[in-house]
This record gives C-alpha cells, structure tokens and sequence, in this order.
C-alpha cells in the first residue's frame, strides 16, 4: 500500500512550491447530465483538475484513447477531440472538448487514457485512466461489465443514478484481478464546469478540513462509500495500475471512475 500523499508531505517540508499537489488530481470526463432522452451529440469535456477545490488545473497533452463503449461495441471519439482550454479560479490550462453521438437506448461508458502528466512537485508521471456513465432512455446494457483496462473501477451500484444517502460500491481491478489495499480518493465535483464559458460555475460545496478524503480496498479489492450529497463523485484508485514508470521515472498509473448521485424528490 503506497500513500503517494504521505510521500509528498515529506516533499512538502522542504519546500512551500508543492502545496496544491496535496491536494487530489482528478481527471475529468464531464457531461451536464447523465440520462439522456433524445439521440444527438452529446458534448464532453475533458479537464485535469481540482474539483472538490475548484484549485489548480492541469495541462493535459493529446489523449491517447479516448472512446465510448456500447452494447459491447467500441466508438471512438478521437476524431471528436478539440483542443481548449479551462479556467479554473487559480489558473488556466489546457482541456479537451469531445462529442459522444447518441443513438440507440442503453449506457455508453466513456473511457478515457491519457498522456502521463508530469507532476513537478512529486517529480513523478500521473496517469489517470478514466470511467464515466451515460445513459439513454433506462435500458441498462454496459455498466456492470469491466471494460478490459490495464487498470479500472467496476461499479456495483448503477454509477447514474446513485441517491445521495445510500452508499456506492467499486471494485479495483489491474489487468482484470483484484487489487487489494489501494488507496483510493474520493472527490466530490464541488464547482460544475459550464460547458459554454470554460470555467467552473459557483462551487456549492468546499474541500474537507484535513485533505483528501480516502477509502482502502479490502482483499478482494472492494470498497463502499456513503454518499452525501447529489451531484457528481469521483474514485481514483491510486497507483494501482501495472505500469510503474514513465520515460525514466515513477509513474502513478491510477484508475477514475465518476459517479452521479441525485436527491430523492
Ligand atoms: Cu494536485
């Protein structure tokens, strides 16, 4: 078990420039809505921040995969992808805009490989490999599957429509087995991008007093967690992905999946 934040605070004494890395990266694939009625085109965005902060963004480089999986079959979005850029309260950095075409009913799970991110501050690569959920007209087709990734989260509770107050459960896989003892943040999409203006709307929530909030994963690589409130929740598993090292130096391979929670009306 690593605590890549543990590692940092040691960083952190010996110098003040590290002080937003402890706070959690999350990589981004952001829809406004997850239950789609009609087909068309559905606008994403891709954005490597600090949701629960709405702290510091990162520079993403060019995706290396980026596609949507339904009913079993894969769509790739990478001719979709536009360069942009976000504009969170701290700083502005490069994003990507994508388009999934909706047609038929049934879940498209959006996933996303990235270029590893260099993190100067832990003078490590970051490499979040991303899971979101849409879903059209309440057909479940694609959601309980893992996806094959080098490293994932599969949802046990259907991830869009989660009520905020019952709990979400996930399970670490690297390679398709489980990954017992990961560390896992949990991150609550605390500002919304607005999809028009590239920068986050009002934040309804704030970071929690004394960092990130965490879950380990049992032997069988399980974790729950309580969800309180509507809105978007992200998972990233951290480092528990089989690659180790990018261009010379220590890679966090990580696994993300985003959830949507709503309040029962
Ligand atoms: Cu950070």
């Amino acid at each position: 078990m690593k605590f890549r934040n543990a590692v940092l605070g040691a960083v952190l004494a010996a110098s003040p420039v590290a002080i937003t890395g402890a706070e959690a990266h999350f990589q981004l694939i952001y829809t406004e809505n997850t239950q789609i009625e009609a087909a068309g085109d559905v606008p994403v965005k891709l954005i490597f921040w600090h949701p629960f902060e709405n702290g510091h963004v990162m520079d993403m480089g060019q995706p290396i995969e980026f596609y949507a999986v339904h009913r079993g079959e894969k769509i790739d979005l990478m001719d979709t992808l536009k360069q942009t850029s976000f504009k969170g309260a701290k700083n502005e950095a490069v994003a990507f805009d994508a388009v999934l075409p909706i047609k038929r009913s049934g879940d498209y799970v959006l996933v996303l490989n990235p270029a590893p991110y260099y993190e100067e501050s832990e003078d490590i690569y970051i490499q979040q490999v991303t899971k979101a959920y849409l879903n059209r007209n309440e057909l479940p087709t694609d959601w309980t599957e893992p996806q094959g990734l080098a490293t994932e989260i599969v949802p046990l509770n259907k991830p869009t429509n989660v009520i905020a107050g019952s709990t979400f459960t996930g399970r670490v896989l690297a390679e398709g087995q489980p990954v017992a003892g990961a560390e896992i943040e949990i991150e609550y999409m605390a500002a919304e991008p607005d999809m028009a203006t590239n920068a986050p709307k009002e934040p309804t929530a704030g970071p929690m007093p004394g960092g990130s909030v965490v879950a380990i994963s049992d032997d069988n690589g399980y974790f729950t967690f309580g969800i309180p409130k509507a809105g978007y929740w992200g998972f990233a598993a951290l480092g528990s992905g089989p690659a180790k090292e990018h261009d010379g130096k220590e890679l966090s391979q990580d696994a993300v999946i985003w959830i949507r929670a709503y309040d029962i009306q």
